[in-house]
């Protein structure tokens, strides 16, 4: 199990604008300097590094509406789109480090134009589900989910620099864990769609052994699709993973949050994984800094054959006195 072949496309977004507190673009260096590559290799997962993206500077990126630097994010994620495609056809599970979530878009949109269908388990305090016309902020990094779900498309007008983006997921393949602070409106779009949710009260009620249980039953039912694992880090509680823009007290411990992975990469279906939201400039002290980071590289180890309970090599032999 632990000597299958894995390989990682790491791709860094050092992207930000997609909500309005800067940091958030240094994620994929400071992930990658806290050791990610080495300790991937380390436990036998191949890794090629394409580096970070960059990302084109758009002027006059006035609101549309409530919504705030479409021009900017479009732009930035049909850029993502087309790297995560080139990671999934060099054979690699695509990691891309963000950077903020409205990076899932591109993300999503690469993977499956590369795959075809998927599966897609969004790991999560909120559910960024709003659309440009419900969201209470403008923030796009609130609103990812609406641009990729078929379900959605006539409720979501087309933006500038968004009209490369075309729906790829249904509403049935869609799984969240975690939720904790839902809008309004986003309650009733997740309620409208029938959407597979397991907040934060459900893992409390269930433990989060059956919630990932129920979470591969439900989206194995029918057909097997490789799975899209979008993880914002402030899914897990801000008392392990404070530096983020938006902590919601009572969240995921560490240990359900690295459950989620190990299980989600036991299923041999995960094919691409977003690690997102981590702000360095967020945290208040480097230790708050420095467990946000390793928290992220723990969740990311398991998404590649991490198991806690140790393991050896199968020519191990025990030394002889
Ligand atoms: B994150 C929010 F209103 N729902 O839409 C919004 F509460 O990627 C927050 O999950 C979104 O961190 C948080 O702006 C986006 C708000
Ligand atoms: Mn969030
Ligand atoms: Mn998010
Ligand atoms: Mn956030």
């Amino acid at each position: 199990l632990h000597q299958q072949v894995r390989s990682a496309g790491i791709i860094g977004a050092p992207f930000s604008k997609g909500q309005p507190r800067a940091g958030v673009e240094t994620g994929p260096d400071q992930i990658r300097a806290a050791g990610l590559l080495h300790r991937l290799q380390e436990q036998g997962c191949a890794v090629k590094d394409y580096g970070n993206l960059v990302f084109e500077d758009v002027v006059g990126d006035h609101p549309v509406g409530r919504v705030k630097r479409a021009r900017a994010v479009g732009s930035a994620n049909q850029r993502l789109s087309e790297a995560v495609q080139a990671a999934k056809k060099d054979g690699h599970t695509s990691v891309m480090l963000g950077g903020d979530h409205s990076l899932a878009i591109g993300s999503i949109h690469g993977h499956s134009a590369a795959v075809g269908e998927l599966s897609v388990v969004w790991v999560d305090a909120h559910a960024d589900i709003n659309t440009p016309l419900t969201t209470p902020t403008g923030n796009i990094h609130g609103q990812s989910m609406s641009y990729v779900l078929h379900e959605l498309r006539s409720k979501v007008p087309v933006l500038p620099n968004f009209s490369w983006i075309k729906p790829c997921v249904s509403a049935k393949d869609l799984v969240y864990i975690g939720l904790r602070e839902v809008d309004p409106g986003e309650h009733y779009i997740l309620k409208l769609l029938g959407v597979k949710v397991f907040s934060i009260s459900q893992v409390d009620q269930l433990g989060v052994g059956r919630v990932m249980e129920e979470t591969c039953d439900y989206l194995f039912a029918k057909v097997k699709k490789p799975i899209h694992l979008s993880y914002d880090i402030d899914a897990i509680d801000p008392s392990v993973t404070p530096a983020t823009g938006t902590p919601v007290v009572g969240g995921l411990t560490y240990r359900e949050g690295v459950y989620i992975t190990e299980y989600i990469c036991q299923t041999g279906l995960l094919s691409a994984v977003d690690m997102v939201e981590v702000n360095p400039l967020r945290g208040q002290t480097e230790q708050q800094v420095q467990s946000t980071v390793n928290t992220a590289i723990d969740l990311l180890l398991g998404c590649f054959g991490r198991v806690r309970e140790g393991y050896h090599p199968s020519d191990y032999h025990l030394p002889e006195p």
